[in-house]
């Protein structure tokens, strides 16, 4: 509970189970006691903690109370909390409160509802540092230097009347450059913290047969896909979620693409190519028990993009002779032969969309990127502006928007609008 009545309330309903009730709300200190509703009844015996103003996570009066876990118990506690004159917190409210007093910035307090989220090594890890600051700390000084530009071109706004020279101006095309590069670097950081934080999608496809739901269901460990030696099993996609080497890998298995097939299994091979499109990486296997597979490779994969595409041979129990080149990795689904050599290469894949994870300053945010791009895009004008040197005012007007979007960033410029947005995301009572 926070807010200006929390000690009043505190001090009607719980009884702590000591002599001197001076020191029932001792700040930080845990007391143990019997909760009652208005009347006096006991409810339950609870432990509570009250933390002062300026002392708690929301930055104003707050306690915490610990009771028995039965959902009836808690219904009742909250009622009478609620009959005392409270009333229930939305959604992220505690953290809103947080930010709204000047406790954290808005990209921290959005690395909240991540941590709280993050359900693998590496969102963990990133959101950690950035609950620690280390991204708002980046953002602040690329800020700083953003403004201790504004304020030489406006300083020659000022004294433009006394001929400033043109070269004066011209020297601040040094310190833009350098800005809009390290927003770049911070941009590109946003395609391994996207999929750190949304996951990295790799749909299996395949001609019908190939051993797609046999790989899904080795990497899954569990027998999750039917596997059948008719082709055509797989009809509808099938989506689930794994943890490669500290990375969330949303594995997609789909129907077979193949010319023939009747309308239910052609309907699954269009929902397969919509997914192909959308995927981070595209496992193509092939049936290497399958004699003509070296014919119709090429045919099969010359719609695919080949930046996200991982051509692969199963059965290698079954295959006649040596694959070759024409598969990166061959491997037997049945055998577990190459399967290691698979998982690596994946990984690999991954590792090469990844910055440095070491520093915490990774965007993992859609929002901030988006920011950061508006930001990039005002500095790109800044810069020919000050080559041409006769707008001064309008270099200021474009330095202004680039510090803005980095504002709206930390929330040093925010609407109700997008608090709203950032908050409703969260879980009650965090
Ligand atoms: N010998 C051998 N058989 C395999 C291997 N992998 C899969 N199979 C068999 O190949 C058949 C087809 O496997 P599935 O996993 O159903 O193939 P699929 O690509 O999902 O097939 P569709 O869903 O019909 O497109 C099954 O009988 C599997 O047991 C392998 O590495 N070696
Ligand atoms: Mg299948």
């Amino acid at each position: 509970m926070a807010g200006p009545h929390s000690l009043t309330i505190l001090h009607t309903l719980f009884h702590p189970h000591a002599h001197n009730k001076s020191d029932a709300v001792t700040p930080f200190m845990l007391r143990l006691g019997q909760w009652s509703d208005a009347t006096g009844r006991a409810i339950d015996e609870v432990t509570v903690v009250y933390m002062p103003e300026g002392h708690s996570y929301t930055g104003v009066e707050q306690f915490e109370l610990f009771c028995h876990g039965g959902r009836q118990v808690v219904r009742m506690i909250l009622d009478t909390i609620l009959r005392a004159g409270a009333r229930a917190a939305e959604p992220g409210e505690f953290t809103r409160m947080a930010f709204l007093n000047g406790r954290i910035d808005l990209a921290r307090a959005e690395a909240v509802a991540d941590l709280i989220a993050a359900n693998t090594a590496h969102s963990y890890e990133i959101s950690r540092q950035q609950l620690l600051g280390a991204y708002s700390h980046e953002i602040e000084i690329l800020r700083e230097r953003l403004v201790t530009l504004l304020a030489e071109i406006e300083a020659s706004i000022d004294f433009v009347e006394e001929d400033i020279e043109p070269q004066t101006i011209q020297a601040l095309g040094k310190p833009a450059s350098e800005i809009l590069a390290d927003l770049e670097k911070l941009i590109a950081t946003y395609s391994g913290g996207r999929i750190i934080n949304e996951g990295y999608k790799i749909v299996l496809a395949g001609r019908p047969n190939a051993g797609k739901s046999s790989l899904f269901n080795l990497l899954l460990r569990q027998e999750r896909a039917l596997v059948n030696p008719t082709a055509g099993t797989t009809r509808d996609y099938l989506s689930e979620w794994i943890d490669l080497e500290g990375f969330a890998v949303n594995l997609i298995d789909t129907a077979g693409l193949r010319i023939e097939g009747d309308e239910l299994e052609k309907a699954g091979q269009s929902r397969a190519r919509e997914l192909i499109d959308s995927a981070d990486l595209i496992i193509w296997m092939v049936d290497l028990a399958d004699p003509g597979w070296r014919s119709h490779l090429d045919g099969d994969i010359d719609s695919f993009d080949l930046s996200r595409l991982l051509v692969t041979g199963n059965k290698l129990d079954l295959a006649v002779g040596d694959p070759g080149d024409s598969v990166t990795i061959a491997y037997s689904c049945k055998t577990g032969r190459g399967i290691d050599e698979l998982t690596a290469a994946i990984v690999g894949r991954i590792n090469e969309r990844m910055p440095d994870l070491t520093s915490g300053v990774v965007v993992t945010s859609a929002r901030h990127q988006q920011k950061l791009t508006k930001a990039a895009e005002s500095m790109a004008i800044v810069i020919e502006q000050l080559r041409q040197v006769d707008q001064p005012d309008l270099i200021a007007y474009n330095l202004g928007q680039a510090r803005d979007a980095l504002d709206e960033i930390t929330g040093r410029i925010y609407t109700e609008e997008v608090l709203g947005q950032i908050f409703s995301s969260f879980c009650v009572g965090k």
